[in-house]
Formats: structure tokens, C-alpha cells, sequence
């Protein structure tokens, strides 16, 4: 195991990281902004370095300020958390050339999925489904209008190198058809500096389901069940819940399986999520994560298992204890992302908190690095804790949430904590009776 370890990132998942590495007895070394300097993820590591100034990408994303850090501190791992460098495959390869185990699945994995139209491709090897659509990237706008016509309208143009609904376009009828193509691509260009697109059918009510999975290093991959992921406003998830309010055993169990095959088929190591489009009883691979998702302890809640720490013993090269045949799905539990927000409007608002007291008693977990009179920088995401329930069933996941939300006391900041009161009364939300445009028409 390792004895030192280095955490890549701030705010929560920091601390979830430095949480798992002191209860396996490794010593933490916290990287931070000059912005950073008062936060508790600086606090609670065991040594901290500073890295650069407020901005990301002099800071957090400064890939040789880090690799110096670890260098400084005998740090003989970095774990990279969520965004910033988690899914950056040359940072991967060079945590390797500098002999630092990054903890995460290979570069080779990262750069394969990271590409949508490989992703696609080595699925639909792998027998996994997909909706219909271009093999390749689309080379001329004739190849659009015939693979549009072959799979019929509504379709999507996405970005090859896209992900998470950057640069998605959805295309009703063929007048619009070639217009979207040269928006696509040319915003596929200003984002990702590669403009290459694809095209697939539109599904158009689909639930927006993944599958955890964890690996280690010798071939055994297992699937922990789904996360239902569906509330989500502009492509930022607002709410996770598992197990998903509609899927039958019989079909988590062909979910589960098709998540291990499509990992399988590129020696997949770690931790990672396979997501997919859930449509009736059909469902569709959209894209994997290579990384711990902002969503995972709702996973943790139902198995019982401590997925950071797996990551890192299998980063380490410990041999999986934990087999298929044993993960058992029990009870419910539902996250709510608490934002630093206009409960109303989304807009940011970072400030001081003034006044703070979190929620407690059964089933009750709140992932946090913000205390009573923290300064929330602005930075940074505005994602300040997230509150994760557990329970018997959904209904009492949901009075357990409700009552949880409204102990937490955060003054000082506006933050999303009455939007979560009032959807979790919605009739539809209660009743598990949604897919990923519900947002859009609850909130007009
Ligand atoms: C889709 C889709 C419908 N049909 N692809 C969004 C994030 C990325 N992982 C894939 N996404 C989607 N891909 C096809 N062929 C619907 C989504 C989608 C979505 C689309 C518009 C608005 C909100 C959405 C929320 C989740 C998924």
C-alpha cells in the first residue's frame, strides 16, 4: 500500500480522498490555489503545497506544479478526483513517465473513451447497444443528409470529443439538418480544438441511468447496480437516487452485465461509470467515465462499500476481495447537490457563510468542505456539499431528505437547498415518474 498520497483537487471530494487515505493509514499531502489557502481540504491533509494562483488552469489544472508537488513531498501516488485532470489522459501518461502512480484506470482507457466515436465503436464489438446511427466522423454534409435519412429524424449531432452534453446538437427535420452540422462543428472546434462529429438517432423521453463499476488490476470487473441521474438542469444532475425508481432485477442484471462486457473489452482497471439511455425497457450506451463520479456515495449507501478506498487499493495493486455474487442492493438512497446558487435563477453566488449547521441522525451523510464562516471563492464550481440520504425504501429515502433539508442551516449565501424542499413534494417526483426533461418542464 502506498504511504504518502497526493489529492489533485479541492472542496469535497478532497476531503472524501483524504477521509479514505487516513482510515487505510496513508498520509495525505493537499495541493490548493492562493485562493484556496483557508479551505478544509488544506486543513485536514497532512502537508499542503501551494500551486499557483486563483485561476484553474494556473492552479489545479498546472500539471507541472503538481507533478513538482508530489516530487517535494515524496508523494508516491496522485488520486485526481472529479473534472479538473481526472480525465486528462496525457496528465495519466506523465504521472507514469514521472513514476507516480496516478489513481485511476490507464491513459490508454482514458483517451479510448474519451473519444465518443472509438467509444461507440468498440461497444457495438463488445455487443453492447446503441442507437442507431455513424460509424465514423462525418466527412461531408451529403454523408450527414444520408445517415440522417437511413435512421430517420429526430437525430443528434455530437462532438467526437465531446461529453457530458457539451456541443450536442438535436435535429427535427432535414431543412435544419446541415445548418446544426457547421454549428456542431465549428462549437466542437472553440471547445475541444477538435471538430470532428457524429451523428445518432434522438431518443426523445429517455431516463438517464449509469452503472458503477470497479476493477483491479488482474481482469476481475464487477458492477456495484445503477444510479437513476434523470434530474438535471442544462447537464448539471441536481439529484441521484439509487436504485433507479423503474428498473426490475431482471434488468439491472442485463444493465450490470452489459457495463462488465463493455469494460472488459478494454481491460478496464479502477473505478468508472457506464452511462446509458434508458427508453421503456430498452437501453442504449451513451459514454463511460474514467473517473469517481460527484454521484457515487448513493452507490456507497446502498452496497456498503467504500469505493474511494477500492480505487486506491486497486491503484496499489491489491487483488479485489469483493465478488460479484456478494453485492446485495439495500435499501434506498438519494443524493441532493447543494449548490451555492439563486435557488430560482442558478445564478452563482459565492460569499460568506454566516451561520451553519448540517443535518444529523440515521442515514443522514453530508459531503462538505464548507464551515461557518468559510469564504466560497468564485472560482470554482458552485457545488458546496451534497446531502445524501439513506433508508428502507424510496418513500422514506424522500421524508428522511425532506426532513434533512430542512435541518441544514446555511446563512450568509443564497444556495439550492429550497428548490430540493420544494421538488421533493412535485407528484410526479414522488412518484419515480420522470426522464431528463423534467427539469426543463417543471421549471418552465
Ligand atoms: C442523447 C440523448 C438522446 N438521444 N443521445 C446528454 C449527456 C450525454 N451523456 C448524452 N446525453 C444525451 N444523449 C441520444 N441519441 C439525450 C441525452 C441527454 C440529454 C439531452 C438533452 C437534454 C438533457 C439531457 C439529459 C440527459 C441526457
Amino acid at each position: 500500500m502506498f504511504q504518502k498520497i497526493l489529492i489533485a483537487n479541492r472542496g469535497e471530494i478532497a476531503l472524501r480522498i483524504i477521509r479514505a487515505s487516513k482510515e487505510l493509514g496513508i498520509r495525505t499531502v493537499a495541493v490548493h490555489s492562493t485562493a484556496d489557502s483557508e479551505a478544509m481540504h488544506v486543513k485536514l491533509a497532512d502537508e499542503s503545497v501551494c500551486i499557483g494562483p486563483p485561476e484553474s488552469r494556473y492552479s489545479y489544472l498546472n500539471i507541472p506544479a503538481i507533478l513538482s508537488a508530489a516530487e517535494i513531498t515524496d508523494a508516491e501516488a496522485i488520486h485526481p478526483g472529479y473534472g479538473f485532470l481526472a480525465e486528462n489522459s496525457a496528465f495519466a501518461e506523465m504521472c507514469q513517465a514521472a513514476g507516480i502512480k496516478f489513481i485511476g484506470p490507464t491513459a490508454r482507457s482514458i483517451k479510448l473513451m474519451g473519444d465518443k466515436i472509438k467509444a461507440r465503436e468498440t461497444m457495438i464489438k463488445a455487443g453492447v447497444p446503441v442507437l442507431p446511427g455513424s460509424k465514423n466522423e462525418i466527412g461531408s454534409d451529403d454523408e450527414a443528409r444520408k445517415i440522417a435519412e437511413e435512421i430517420g429524424y429526430p437525430v443528434i449531432i455530437k462532438a467526437a470529443a465531446g461529453g457530458g452534453g457539451k456541443g450536442m446538437k438535436i435535429v427535427h427535420t432535414p431543412a435544419s439538418l446541415i445548418s446544426s452540422l457547421m454549428m456542431a462543428k465549428s462549437e466542437a472546434q472553440a471547445s475541444f480544438g477538435n471538430s470532428s462529429v457524429y451523428i445518432e438517432k434522438f431518443c426523445e423521453r429517455p431516463r438517464h441511468v449509469e452503472i458503477q463499476l470497479l476493477a483491479d488490476n488482474y481482469w476481475n470487473i464487477i458492477h456495484l447496480g445503477e444510479r437513476d441521474c434523470s434530474i438535471q438542469r442544462r447537464h448539471q444532475k441536481l439529484i441521484e437516487e439509487s436504485p433507479c425508481p423503474v428498473l426490475t432485477d431482471k434488468m439491472r442484471d442485463k444493465m450490470g452485465k452489459a457495463a462488465v462486457a463493455a469494460a472488459q473489452a478494454v481491460n478496464y482497471t479502477n473505478v468508472g461509470t457506464v452511462e446509458f439511455l434508458l427508453d421503456g425497457d430498452n437501453f442504449y450506451f451513451m459514454e463511460m467515465n474514467t473517473r469517481i463520479q460527484v454521484e457515487h456515495p448513493v452507490t456507497e449507501m446502498v452496497t456498503g462499500i467504500d469505493l474511494v478506498k477500492e480505487q486506491i487499493k486497486a491503484a496499489a495493486g491489491e487483488r479485489m476481495k469483493i465478488k460479484q455474487k456478494d453485492i446485495r442492493i439495500k435499501g434506498h438512497s438519494i443524493e441532493c447537490r447543494i449548490n451555492a446558487e439563486d435557488p430560482v435563477k442558478f445564478t452563482p453566488c459565492p460569499g460568506r457563510i454566516d451561520g451553519y449547521h448540517i443535518p444529523g441522525g440515521p442515514g443522514v451523510r453530508v459531503d462538505s468542505a464548507a464551515y461557518n464562516h468559510y469564504i466560497i471563492p468564485p472560482y470554482y464550481d458552485s457545488m458546496i456539499a451534497k446531502l445524501i440520504v439513506h433508508a428502507d425504501t424510496r418513500e422514506e429515502a424522500i421524508a428522511r431528505m425532506l426532513r434533512a433539508l430542512d435541518e441544514y442551516v446555511i446563512e450568509g449565501i443564497k444556495t439550492t437547498i429550497p428548490f430540493h424542499k420544494k421538488l421533493l413534494t412535485d407528484k410526479d417526483f414522488v412518484e419515480g415518474n420522470f426522464d431528463t426533461n423534467f427539469l426543463t418542464r417543471y421549471l418552465g
